[in-house]
C-alpha cells in the first residue's frame, strides 16, 4: 500500500520557509560575512574525511534550522531507516533499495524477504576478487594461450557510467599493464573505436547488464562476439573471452557465456546505484580487490554518517537541503558540479544519471501530480577547463547557478607548481562568485565609465566547497555516497520515488517500433506524426 501524503506545499514547515525566503531573499553574502567574521568556519562541517564548507550560501542560521525542520516533518529519518532496513520503498517496482547492503561489513545482517543478503554480497565480491587477481596476475589465459591484457566493459546507463567514472577516477591506482575500454552507445563507432587497436586473443569482454535484454548492450555484445570469433574462430573461445554481470542467468547462458563466469546481483540494486556490485568488476580488475574494498569502506563510512549524524551536521542532508532551497525557493534550475581534479572528469556525467534519473519525477510516490519543482539539472566539467568556457555565465549571466566545488589537498601527481595553481583557482572561483567585484572598486582602479558595467561582478552567487585530503578509493566512495544520500534526502522531501525510471520507457518502445521501419526492404506504411514520418522517409532515402 502506498502512503497518501498531505501536499508538501501545505505543510506548515514549507509555509514557514516561504515566509522566511521572502524575508531573506535579498541577503548579500558580503554583508553576511562582514557581520559574522567567523561565518566561514562556523558554516563548515568536517566529517567523514571531508571538509564541507557551505558558508558561501544564501542562508542564515535560521534558514538551516527551518530546512532541517522541513526534513524532519517530511519524515526523512524514518524514510532513510526504511531504506537501510530493506523495506520495499521502491513501490512502483515493488523492490527494496539496498545499494547500502553492497558495502555492508561482512558480519552485518540485512534482511530481504526473510533472508540475510550480506553473505551473498560478500560471496560475489570474493568471486570477483578471484577473477580480478587472475587477470591482474596474467593468469587468465585466452583461448590461444595468450594472457588477457585488455578489458572491455560493455554496458549502458547504470551498467556503464559507474564503471567508466570509477575507472577514470581511480586510474592512478590501476594496473598499468592492462588496457580498459568502455562501450555503451549503440552507435557502431563506439565499439569500432574501442577495439580498433586491440587483439581479440588478448581481450576479455565484460557484458554488464542487469536484465541482459538492453538493446544497446546486447547489440554491442553480439558485435563483440562476432569480432572475437572472426579471429578466434572456435565458439568454445567465448568462455575465455566473455564474462557477464547480470541477474538473468538464462539469457547469459543463451548468449553463450558459461554461467560459472557470471557475476550476479539482485533486483534490489538499481542500475545507477550499482557501482559497488558486480557491475564494478572492471573497477576491481583495474584497481585490485584491496583497493576496491577500500572504496567500499569509504561508501560505508558515508552511509553510517548519513544514518546517524544529526541533520544539521549531516553532509548529505545539508547538501540535499541546500539544493532544495535554491530549487524550490529561488527558482534555480541547475547545479554545476566542478571537480578540480582531472581524474574526476566523468564524475559530472555519472552524477547526471544519479541525480536526474532519480529525482526527475512529476508525481509523488502515491501518484499525485506535483505542483512544485523536483530534481534540478546537474552538469559540469573539471576546473580549470570550465573556467575558460562556461564560468562566464555563472559569474555574470542572468541565472542563479549554485556550484559544488570539489578539491583535494594532496595531488596524485606532484609536478612543480601545478597543484598550488589548481587550488588557487578553485578557492578564487568560489571567492569571486560569492563576493564579486563592486563598481566602486573598479572606479578606484580607474576603470572607464564605459567599461564599469561590463567589469562589475555582482557576486552573491552561492557555492559549496568540498575539500578532501587526496583522491583515494575510499575518498571516491565517500563522495559518491554523499551525492547518493543527498538525492535520497531530496526525494524523501519531494515525496517522489528516486528509484524507478519509467520516463525512459516510451522512447525505448518507440525505437523498437521504428527500427523495423528503417530496415524494411519495401517502403513501410508509416503512422507516426508528420514530422517523424518525414524524417524516417528522408533517412531511408539518404542512407547509402
Ligand atoms: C539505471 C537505469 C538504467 C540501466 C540501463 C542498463 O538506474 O535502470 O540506466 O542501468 O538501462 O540496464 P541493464 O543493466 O539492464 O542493461
Amino acid at each position: 500500500m502506498t502512503k497518501t501524503f498531505k501536499p508538501l506545499t501545505s505543510l506548515p514547515e514549507w509555509r514557514t520557509l516561504e515566509a522566511h525566503y521572502r524575508k531573506v531573499d535579498g541577503m548579500q553574502l558580503r554583508k553576511l560575512f562582514a557581520e559574522d567574521p567567523k561565518r566561514g568556519e562556523r558554516l563548515a562541517v568536517p566529517a567523514v574525511g571531508m571538509y564541507f564548507d557551505y558558508s558561501k550560501h544564501k542562508i542564515t542560521d535560521e534558514t538551516v534550522r527551518l530546512l532541517v525542520k522541513l526534513a524532519e516533518a517530511a519524515g526523512l529519518r524514518a524514510s532513510a531507516e526504511a531504506m537501510f532496513r530493506g523495506e520495499k520503498i521502491n513501490t512502483t517496482e515493488k523492490r527494496a533499495v539496498l545499494h547500502t547492503a553492497l558495502r555492508a561489513a561482512k558480519g552485518a545482517t540485512i534482511m530481504v524477504d526473510g533472508e540475510n543478503v550480506v553473505p551473498a554480497v560478500h560471496a560475489v565480491l570474493d568471486k570477483m576478487a578471484l577473477l580480478a587477481n587472475k587477470v591482474r596476475d596474467g593468469k587468465w589465459i585466452g583461448h590461444t594461450g595468450k594472457p588477457i591484457k585488455n578489458i572491455v566493459n560493455i554496458g549502458i546507463g547504470g551498467s556503464d557510467l559507474g564503471p567508466v567514472m570509477a575507472y577514470e577516477a581511480l586510474r592512478h591506482y590501476s594496473h598499468r599493464g592492462l588496457t580498459f575500454r568502455f562501450v555503451s552507445n549503440v552507435d557502431g563507432s563506439d565499439f569500432a573505436e574501442a577495439v580498433q587497436d586491440l587483439n581479440p586473443k588478448e581481450t576479455l569482454f565484460i557484458v554488464a547488464s542487469k536484465t541482459f535484454t538492453t538493446q544497446e548492450t546486447m547489440t554491442n555484445a553480439n558485435t563483440a562476439k562476432e569480432w572475437a570469433l572472426r579471429i578466434l574462430k572456435d565458439p568454445e573461445a567465448i568462455a575465455k573471452h566473455f564474462v557477464a554481470v547480470s541477474t538473468n542467468a538464462d539469457a547469459v547462458a543463451k548468449f553463450g557465456i558459461d554461467t560459472a563466469n557470471m557475476f550476479g546481483f539482485w533486483d534490489w540494486v538499481g542500475g545507477r546505484y550499482s557501482m559497488c556490485s558486480a557491475i564494478g568488476l572492471s573497477t576491481m580488475i583495474a584497481i585490485g580487490p584491496e583497493n576496491f574494498q577500500e572504496m567500499l569502506k569509504g561508501f560505508r563510512a558515508m552511509d553510517e554518517h548519513f544514518r546517524t549524524a544529526p541533520f544539521e551536521k549531516n553532509l548529505p542532508v545539508l547538501m540535499g537541503l541546500l539544493g532544495l532551497w535554491y530549487n524550490n525557493f529561488f527558482g534555480a534550475q541547475t547545479i554545476a558540479v566542478l571537480p578540480y581534479c582531472q581524474f574526476l572528469k566523468r564524475f559530472p556525467a555519472y552524477l547526471q544519471q544519479l541525480t536526474m534519473e532519480s529525482n526527475g519525477k512529476r508525481v509523488t510516490i502515491d501518484g499525485t501530480a506535483i505542483n512544485y519543482q523536483t530534481g534540478p539539472i546537474y552538469w559540469g566539467e573539471p576546473g580549470t577547463n570550465g573556467q575558460h568556457s562556461f564560468y562566464q555565465l555563472i559569474h555574470q549571466g542572468t541565472k542563479l547557478i549554485p556550484c559544488d566545488f570539489i578539491a583535494f589537498s594532496k595531488p596524485l601527481d606532484r609536478l612543480g607548481r601545478h597543484h598550488d595553481l589548481l587550488m588557487a583557482n578553485v578557492f578564487a572561483q568560489a571567492e569571486a562568485l560569492a563576493f564579486g567585484k563592486a563598481e566602486q572598486e573598479l572606479r578606484k582602479e580607474g576603470v572607464s565609465d564605459e567599461l564599469v558595467p561590463h567589469k562589475t561582478f555582482k557576486g552573491n552567487r552561492p557555492s559549496t566547497t568540498i575539500l578532501m585530503d587526496e583522491l583515494t578509493p575510499a575518498a571516491l566512495g565517500k563522495l559518491v555516497a554523499l551525492y547518493e544520500h543527498s538525492v535520497f534526502t531530496q526525494g524523501a522531501i519531494w515525496r517522489v520515488n528516486p528509484f524507478d525510471q519509467w520516463g525512459v520507457e516510451l522512447g525505448k518502445v518507440l525505437a523498437g517500433k521504428i527500427a523495423p521501419e528503417l530496415e524494411a526492404k519495401t517502403e513501410p506504411e508509416l503512422a507516426h506524426d508528420s514530422s517523424t514520418n518525414a524524417l524516417i522517409r528522408r533517412y531511408r532515402k539518404n542512407r547509402a
